[in-house]
């Protein structure tokens, strides 16, 4: 495959002219890696055409791109390209702030987190006041054949997603929360367990959407209270201390509910036809 890359910590991979990546790597601008997307899959079509390269050495192109550049600065090139049917694969890793620059607010950052721009005041004492923006449903609302939430600490399920978005051609979007010991404020050894508290707390729903079609890939049995996923993070850490901001909390818990109550009342049990 060739790689396109948005800046962002995973830029930091390569320093030219070096790279650990064993296929090719392109560097884009935040706002472009669809478009470089396009350029490539362009000229591995038009070399396919006049005979410079055999079907079976074709490439796929993936997008690998951070919130900053997939919520906010590139979405206007994305939207075009699913717009234009572009066969590529796009893969986010959210860790919900402009991670690279010092943990700037993007359009992924939640309700209630402190990002540097969105510091903790007296006007503000929830930090972060606006929603987390919903991409997967932004990409949905065009129907391109494949749009995945994925998390680490669920393997299996990515796994089987990545199969099963190969039989799709078109844009394919796998949508990774990406926990953040550095900008989250959190021990990295407790990194699999935040991505296990962000499951099962419901904060992080895995689901797919083929065609436009959603269903969820996990959904937990009993869910455990948001406070458990917030709580050991340094991000959230003014919604408890010195006192506890009961509303904001109050706040977040009531998203996470309704959105599986809407869930419960709309989506058909797994196995249930
Ligand atoms: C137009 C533009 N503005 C600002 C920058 C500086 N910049 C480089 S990386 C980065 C953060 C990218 O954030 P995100 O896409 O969330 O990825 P992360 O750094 O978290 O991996 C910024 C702001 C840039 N490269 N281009």
């Amino acid at each position: 495959m060739v790689i396109v890359n948005a800046a962002g910590c995973m830029t930091l991979m390569a320093t030219y002219p070096f790279s650990p990546l064993r296929s090719s790597w392109l560097y884009t601008t935040m706002g472009g890696p669809a478009a470089g997307a396009q350029g490539i899959r362009d000229a591995l079509d038009i070399r396919r055409a006049k005979g410079r390269l055999r079907e079976e050495d074709d490439l796929k192109v993936l997008v690998l791109a951070g919130d900053g550049s997939t919520y906010d600065m590139g979405l206007s090139a994305t939207s075009a390209a699913i717009h234009r049917g572009l066969d590529f694969w796009y893969l986010c890793y959210d860790n919900e702030a402009y991670g690279n620059t010092g943990f700037q607010m993007s359009g992924a950052s939640p309700f209630g987190s402190r990002t540097t721009t969105t510091p903790i005041g007296e006007e503000e004492p929830e930090g972060t006041f606006q929603e987390k923006k919903d991409i997967f449903e932004i990409w949905r609302a065009q129907k391109p054949p494949y749009v995945a939430t994925v998390c680490s600490h669920e393997v299996v399920d990515l796994a089987e997603k990545v199969r099963r978005g190969m039989a799709f051609k078109g844009p394919k979007l796998f949508l990774a929360l990406a926990v953040c010991p550095t900008g989250w404020g959190f021990d990295p050894r407790m990194a699999d367990e935040l991505a296990r508290l962000a499951l099962q707390t419901g904060v992080w729903p895995l689901k797919e959407a083929v065609k436009g079609e959603v269903r969820h890939t996990y959904i937990p049995n009993r869910f455990k209270p948001v406070e458990e996923y917030l709580r050991p993070q340094l991000r959230f850490r003014h919604l408890f201390e010195p006192k506890r901001n009961a509303e904001a909390l109050e706040h977040i818990q009531a998203r996470v509910d309704q959105y599986w109550d809407h869930v419960k009342k709309t989506e058909k049990p797994p196995g249930v036809k």
